[in-house]
């Protein structure tokens, strides 16, 4: 690949992330091919703020490539700067210095970064070194930071459902007129059934590799050889046309059956009827109406039904946007947040899968192979483990950032720190997802091959789930029993006798003592 542009002056140098490849960016809007250069680069500070997963960089740095690649084919002058070459500066700060040296441009354009810290390294840059930074909103979300800023104001609680019904009536998606589609908002208790290992599951689609990709692979696998995960088999998708026959097959293959299944969780099937779509849609490989449009019409089509279709639309205009809303109100501090005042270190265990808790085996196996957990393993099994142990959240949602390939600050810190950990004592959900084993054997076969006894309450045997999860509410009782939603299991503990307690407490140390060992 050419890695220099032609051009020597420039009026404008338009800085392009790893997480902005889309043709239609807010930065790019009235720029000019003849006098404007994209600067695109790969930087060890970018991929090292946290340990990130082998197949997440890879990801990145092919799909950036490709995607300098086709905006070199679109007539942009695009400067590229790969992680290896001589003059590359290690940040995007200092690259920013170096390539205005050589083009002197006037001035600098980019889109708003998704992270917080990285906004503000820029912001802080283009200050003290007085250079005149034009920083764009990101428009490639359903809702802009005035609208959510808007809707939150003077609300008590901010709760998805009802900023979902919002993005509804903004987009017009499965609306008829004023009514939601078949006269319900949210379908979700038809979508908690547990799978079969029988079932016929589909596959996500492998991509074919070119040797933009190759080059990527060898590169990662030298200079980040000690990171976390697998980077083979390599199969995601680096560029617009993988993405969006990735989501062509999603919605063919998967969709009419991701609304019953998407709560399930199965040892050998780690994508069931999910899309596997986040890291395209986070990238800016695909667009999210562009997604809930096609989603929308395989309903209308009679493809998929509404239970599916409204479960998945609401994941992206819901969830998706509801937690960027969330993460900028509350930065900075929300990711210092730690309500319990949680202090354990993250166990060892998170970065190599030797546990014999059969389900956390599965989903940090499964998160080591393929940068991928689903939902539920995210939130029931890690989270919910981590949470139930005490760790300090802050380490959580580094280890989250770090593993997944979809994830971003501003999309993985509230569904860690907010929904997983609770750790912001409950902006973002009503009460903590904590749950004994029970629920994980409901909803999965992991229990089946498990060393430990789902139905073993204490003692040596029985699932670490059980005496953590009573453990859990009573060593934070000070500010959970006034949780109405934990009247219940608060009132289940009250009933017990002391010596089940008390059986419930030595066995939760057990687990605990275990972990520091
Ligand atoms: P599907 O199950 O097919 O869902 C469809 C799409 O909906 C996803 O692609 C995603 O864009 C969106 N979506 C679904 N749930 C959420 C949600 N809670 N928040 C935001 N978007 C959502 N998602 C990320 O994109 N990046 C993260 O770093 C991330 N970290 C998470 C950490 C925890 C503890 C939890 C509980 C959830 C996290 N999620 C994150 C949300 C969700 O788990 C992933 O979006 C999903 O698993 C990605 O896989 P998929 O594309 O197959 O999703
Ligand atoms: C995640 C990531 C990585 C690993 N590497 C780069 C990089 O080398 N260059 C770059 O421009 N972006 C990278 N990114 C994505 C940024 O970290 C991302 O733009 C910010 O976290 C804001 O969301
Ligand atoms: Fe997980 Fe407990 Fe079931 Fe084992 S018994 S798989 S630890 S829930």
């Amino acid at each position: 690949m050419t890695k220099k542009t032609t051009l020597k002056r420039c009026e404008r140098l338009i800085l392009l992330l790893g997480d902005q490849l889309s043709l239609n960016i807010s930065s790019l809007r009235n720029a000019d091919k003849e006098r404007d250069v994209i600067l695109m680069a790969e930087v060890a500070e970018e991929a090292s703020y946290v340990p990130h997963h082998k197949k997440k960089i890879a990801f990145l740095f092919s799909a950036m490539r490709h995607h300098a690649k086709l905006l070199r084919q679109e007539g942009w002058a695009v400067r590229y700067v790969q992680l290896d070459d001589d003059d590359n500066a290690g940040s995007l700060p200092n690259q920013l210095t170096h390539e205005l040296e050589q083009f002197g441009c006037a001035k600098v354009v980019i889109t708003e970064p998704g992270e917080f810290r990285l906004k503000q390294t820029l912001l802080s840059w283009s200050k003290s070194k007085d250079i005149a930074l034009d920083m764009r909103e990101d428009e490639r979300f359903v809702c802009t930071h005035a609208e959510f800023q808007a809707w939150a104001l003077g609300r008590k609680q901010l709760r998805m459902e009802f900023f979902y019904r919002e993005m509804r009536r903004k987009t017009g998606l499965l609306m008829k007129g004023d009514a939601p589609e078949g006269g319900k908002w949210n379908y979700d208790a038809e979508n908690r059934k547990p799978a079969k290992g029988d079932l016929f599951m589909p596959h996500p689609r492998p991509t074919m590799r070119d040797s933009i990709t190759e080059d990527v692979l060898s590169l990662v696998s030298t200079r980040f050889a000690n990171n976390f995960g697998a980077l083979e088999p390599f199969w995601f998708g680096v560029t617009r046309t993988d993405a969006l026959l990735a989501l062509e097959h999603f919605v063919q293959s998967a969709l009419p059956l991701f609304g019953d299944y998407q709560d399930a969780m199965l040892t050998d099937e780690p994508f069931l009827y999910h899309s596997v779509l986040a890291l395209y849609l986070n990238a800016g490989l695909l667009e999210p109406l562009e997604i809930c449009r096609r989603v929308e019409r395989a309903f209308y089509d009679g493809d998929a039904p509404l239970n599916a279709v409204e479960g998945y639309i609401r994941q992206i205009i819901g969830w998706r946007e509801y937690v960027r809303g969330i993460y900028w109100l509350k930065m900075p501090g929300y990711t210092e947040a730690n309500f319990f005042d949680a202090q354990r270190p993250l166990p060892a265990f998170y970065w190599t899968a030797q546990t014999d808790m059969a389900c956390m085996a599965a989903a940090i196996s499964q998160t080591r192979d393929h940068a991928y957990a689903h939902h539920i393993q995210r939130l029931m099994v890690t989270g919910n483990f981590a949470m139930l142990a005490g760790v300090d959240p802050h380490e959580v949602h580094e280890w989250y950032l770090a593993v997944y390939a979809d994830a971003y600050e501003w999309v993985e810190a509230p569904n860690v720190i907010g929904m997983s950990q609770f750790a912001d004592g409950g902006l973002l959900a009503s009460k903590p997802y904590a749950a004994s084993g029970n629920y994980i054997n409901k909803m999965s076969d992991h229990c089946q091959g498990c060393r430990y006894d789902v139905k073993q309450k204490t003692g040596a045997d029985a699932c670490p789930f059980n005496p953590l999860y009573w453990d859990f509410l009573i060593r934070n009782e000070a500010k959970l029993r006034g949780n109405p939603r934990l009247g219940h299991a608060y009132r289940t503990w009250d009933r017990m006798s002391p010596d089940k307690q008390h059986a419930y407490r030595s066995s939760a140390s057990a687990v605990l003592d275990g972990l520091s060992s």
